[in-house]
C-alpha cells in the first residue's frame, strides 16, 4: 500500500472537500433512460452539472451558480473531427498527495442527451500538477459515441510522485473543422451529466 491513500464517497451528502466549478451537487437517485440509477457506493455521488437546471427544449435555466467555460478542452478524434468545449460543470479535489505507483480509482457513469449534428458534449478526467501541466487526461464518454453509460470502473496506475489536482469535467461540446469557427446558441444547449463515487487511490 502506498503512503498517501485517500477515499471519498460523498457520504457526508455534501462537496465539502471539493473545488466546484459550475452546477453540482451530491444526489442518492438520478433518471436515466435505463431507469433510476443510485449510488455505486453507499447512499451518495456526485452529479456533476445538472440535467434538471434546463428546460424541455435543453436550454440552461438561469442561475446561480453560472456555468463554466470549457472551451480550453478540445481534442482531434482518431477520425479526424475536432471536439471543442462550449460550457458545462467541474469537480476538482486539489493538493493531493499521491506516491508514484499509486493507483487513482473512481466509478463514473455518463448520461448524455444530444446527438445533434455539429455537438459532441463529454466527460473526462485529468490529473495537473500544481504548475497546472497536464500529466493525465482521459476522455471518458463523449455523445458521439454514447448517449449513455451505467457504472464504470476507471483505473490508472500513477506514475508521478508529488502533489496533483485531479478534476472531473462534464461539457456541452461543439465539432469544428477549424478552432475559429464561431460557437452557436444551440450549442450552449441539452447539456451532459458526469456521476461520480468511490474516489480511491490506493
Ligand atoms: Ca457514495
Ligand atoms: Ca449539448
Amino acid at each position: 500500500m502506498s503512503k498517501h491513500t485517500l477515499k471519498k464517497s460523498f457520504e457526508s451528502g455534501d462537496l465539502n472537500g471539493f473545488k466546484v466549478g459550475g452546477r453540482c451537487h451530491v444526489s442518492v437517485s438520478i433518471p436515466t433512460p435505463n431507469g433510476t440509477l443510485q449510488a455505486r457506493s453507499g447512499l451518495f455521488f456526485a452529479v456533476i452539472d445538472d440535467p434538471s437546471m434546463a428546460n424541455q427544449d435543453g436550454v440552461r435555466l438561469p442561475g446561480p451558480p453560472p456555468v463554466l467555460k470549457t472551451r480550453n478542452y478540445r481534442k482531434t478524434g482518431t477520425d479526424g473531427l475536432m471536439t471543442i468545449g462550449v460550457n458545462g460543470a467541474m469537480l476538482a479535489l486539489n493538493h493531493v498527495q499521491v506516491a508514484k505507483n499509486a493507483t487513482i480509482r473512481f466509478w463514473w457513469a455518463f448520461i448524455g442527451k444530444d446527438k445533434r449534428e455539429g455537438c459532441n458534449d463529454f466527460a473526462l478526467f485529468e490529473i495537473v500538477d500544481e504548475d497546472n501541466n497536464i500529466l493525465h487526461r482521459r476522455w471518458l464518454c463523449e455523445t458521439r459515441f454514447s448517449l449513455f453509460e451505467s457504472w464504470t470502473v476507471f483505473q490508472h496506475v500513477n506514475d508521478f510522485e508529488g502533489t496533483v489536482n485531479l478534476r472531473w469535467v462534464s461539457s456541452n461540446g461543439r465539432t469544428a473543422i477549424d478552432e475559429d469557427e464561431v460557437e452557436q446558441a444551440f450549442h450552449r444547449t441539452y447539456p451532459c451529466t458526469l456521476l461520480l463515487d468511490a474516489i480511491e487511490i490506493i
